[in-house]
C-alpha cells in the first residue's frame, strides 16, 4: 500500500467513530472503591432477579447480557470494572454519565414504588391505603344510586373492568411483592444503584437488554392500564364539580383517587421517555451511536486497533479464568506487557492499522 493511501485509510478510519468517542487514558483497578462498591452490588443484583423468577437469568460470572442476553462475547463484570478503573481516575465527560444514570436509575425506583404503592396498597400506611382495585370498586359503589341520571351505566362497567384487569394483574405478581413489604424493597432496589448505572451505559446491546427487562417485565401490562385508568379519571372529575350532588367525603374519595391515578400517569410518562434513544448516556459516547463504543466488545476503548473483545479472547486463551485487573490493563493501556500488540510504528505498522480500521469500518457498515 502507498503511503497516501495509508494516509487516505486512516482518515477514512478516524472521520466517523472517533468523532463521538471520547480519548480515554490507561486506567488501573488498584485502589479503585467504587469497584469495591459495584462488584458485590452486580454479584447482589443477579442473584435478585434470579431469585424473582425471572428465567435465563446467568450467574454474575458468566452474565453478558447484550443482544437479547446472547452477549457481545466479553463477561459484563468486565466491562463494569474498566468503567470504574476509568471513573475512579477521573473524567469529568464520563462521571457526569454516569452521575446521570445514577439519577435516572433513583427516579426509576422512586416511580416503580409510588406506582406500585397505589396498585398495591400500602397496608402500613396510617391510615393503610387499600389497593387500586378496591378503590375503584368503592368509586363504583359512591356513583351507582346516580344512574342514569348524572352517571352513565358505562361508567361504572369500565369502573368495573379496569378493578378487575388491575386485580389480575396483582395476581400474577410474585408473592414476595406486596404493599407490606415496598419499603425494604425500595432500599433494596436502591442499593443496586452503582451496578445499574454502570450496566445501563456500557452499549446500546446493554441497554436494549436492560430497558426490555424493564419495559417487557414490568411496565408493558401496567401500560395498558394507562389510558383506560385515565380515561376513567377524566370521567370522575367531571362528577366531582361545584354542581355535583357527591358529599364532601365522597367528592373527597373519588379526588384522591385521581391524584394517585395522576401520580401512576407521570411516572409512566418519566418512564418511557429512557426509552427514547439519547435518554440514557453510553459511557465515553458524545454524540449518537458511535460504531466502537469504547466499552463494548466491538470497541476499542484504547484506540490501538485491537477490540476490546480481541483482547479478552487474547487473554483467555493464555489462561482460562482471566484477571478483572488484567483485562482491565491489557484493554486501556497499549504499553501494558499483557497487551499482546505493542504501538503501531513505521509504515508496515500504518498500514496495518489503515487495514484493521478498513475491515472493521466495513464491518461497522454492513451492521446498520
Ligand atoms: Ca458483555
Ligand atoms: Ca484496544
Amino acid at each position: 500500500m502507498k503511503k497516501g493511501l495509508v494516509l487516505l485509510a486512516i482518515m477514512l478510519c478516524a472521520a466517523p467513530g472517533m468523532a463521538a468517542t471520547l480519548t480515554l487514558p490507561p486506567v488501573t483497578l488498584d485502589g479503585c472503591s467504587l469497584w469495591l462498591t459495584i462488584e458485590p452490588e452486580a454479584q447482589m443484583l443477579i442473584q435478585t432477579i434470579a431469585g424473582f423468577g425471572v428465567e435465563g437469568i446467568p450467574s454474575y460470572d458468566e452474565a453478558d447480557l447484550e443482544n437479547g442476553m446472547l452477549g457481545d462475547g466479553i463477561p459484563d463484570k468486565y466491562q463494569m470494572a474498566l468503567l470504574a478503573a476509568l471513573l475512579c481516575k477521573g473524567n469529568a465527560t464520563v462521571q457526569a454519565q454516569f452521575d446521570t444514570n445514577v439519577n435516572h436509575y433513583t427516579t426509576l425506583v422512586d416511580d416503580l414504588l409510588a406506582v406500585f404503592g397505589i396498585l398495591l396498597g400500602n397496608p402500613v400506611a396510617n391510615p393503610p391505603v387499600p389497593p387500586a382495585a378496591d378503590r375503584l370498586n368503592q368509586v363504583a359503589t359512591i356513583l351507582t344510586p346516580y344512574v342514569p341520571a348524572l352517571v352513565p351505566q358505562a361508567v361504572i362497567d369500565a369502573l368495573g373492568s379496569a378493578a378487575t384487569e388491575l386485580s389480575d394483574f396483582v395476581a400474577d405478581l410474585p408473592p414476595e411483592i406486596n404493599g407490606a413489604v415496598l419499603p425494604v424493597l425500595g432500599n433494596t432496589l436502591r442499593g443496586f444503584k452503582e451496578a445499574v448505572a454502570a450496566l445501563m451505559g456500557l452499549d446500546t446491546e446493554i441497554q436494549a437488554s436492560v430497558l426490555n427487562l424493564l419495559t417487557s417485565e414490568i411496565l408493558s401490562d401496567v401500560t395498558e392500564i394507562r389510558q383506560q385508568v385515565l380515561d376513567i379519571s377524566t370521567q370522575m372529575a367531571l362528577l366531582t364539580g361545584e354542581e355535583s350532588p357527591l358529599s364532601t367525603d365522597e367528592k373527597a374519595y373519588i379526588n384522591a383517587l385521581i391524584a394517585d391515578v395522576n401520580i401512576i400517569v407521570a411516572a409512566l410518562d418519566r418512564t418511557i421517555a429512557l426509552t427514547t434513544p439519547g435518554a440514557i448516556p453510553i459511557y465515553g459516547v458524545t454524540a449518537g451511536k458511535a460504531a466502537h463504543e469504547p466499552f463494548s466488545g466491538v470497541g476499542d476503548y484504547d484506540k490501538n486497533g485491537v477490540t476490546n473483545l480481541e483482547i479478552y479472547n487474547i487473554l483467555k486463551a493464555a489462561k482460562a479464568d482471566v484477571a478483572i485487573e488484567d483485562f482491565v490493563d491489557a484493554a486501556s493501556n497499549p504499553l501494558s506487557p499483557l497487551n499482546p500488540y505493542l504501538p503501531v510504528g513505521g509504515l508496515l505498522g500504518l498500514a496495518a492499522l489503515a487495514g484493521a480500521c478498513l475491515t472493521g469500518g466495513a464491518f461497522a457498515l454492513r451492521r446498520k
